[in-house]
């Protein structure tokens, strides 16, 4: 099987609850590698681009005003059907639904503050790390 990339963002509720490490240990633990990861703050332009697609969604504003709250760590990770494996432990966006073992069952907050994101298509998944990574930061 070929592998697969996908774009991980660890969020801003997460990262103030000292999460990185658990929810790398649950990335680790699927059997998808980490092969870029970098702590950063979004400014609102770089969110406002990143969530372009849901510009017409009602949650837009205040999703772009939660993830420039604070520091975010962008990853790139790659396996096995790495999109739709990561989906999965992730969990569902609303952490009300998510399965039991989640990320977001175990961590999240919220719909909104809910710990994680993950492209959700290998299209999507190549644009989103193009816009967040130059090629030399990607170690695979
Ligand atoms: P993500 O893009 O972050 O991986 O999450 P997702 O696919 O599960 O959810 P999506 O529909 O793409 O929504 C993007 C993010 O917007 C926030 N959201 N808030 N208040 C609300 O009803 C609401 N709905 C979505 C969440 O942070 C969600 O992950
Ligand atoms: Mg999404």
């Amino acid at each position: 099987m070929a592998k697969e990339r996908t774009l991980s963002i660890i969020k801003p509720d997460a990262t103030r609850r000292n999460l990185t490490g658990a929810i790398n240990a649950k990335i680790e633990g699927a059997g998808l590698r980490i092969i870029a990861q970098k702590r950063v703050k979004w400014k609102k332009k770089d969110a406002e681009t990143f969530y372009k697609v849901h510009k017409e969604r009602p949650f837009y504003k205040d999703l772009v005003k939660f993830m420039t709250s604070g520091p975010i760590v962008i990853q790139v990770l790659e396996g096995e059907k790495a999109v739709a494996k990561y989906r999965d432990v992730m969990g569902a966006t609303n952490p009300a639904n998510a399965n039991k073992g989640t990320i977001r069952k175990e961590f999240a907050e919220s719909i909104e503050a809910n710990s994680v994101h993950g492209s959700d298509s290998a299209d999507n998944a190549k644009k989103e790390i193009k816009l967040c990574f130059k090629a030399a930061e990607i170690v695979g």
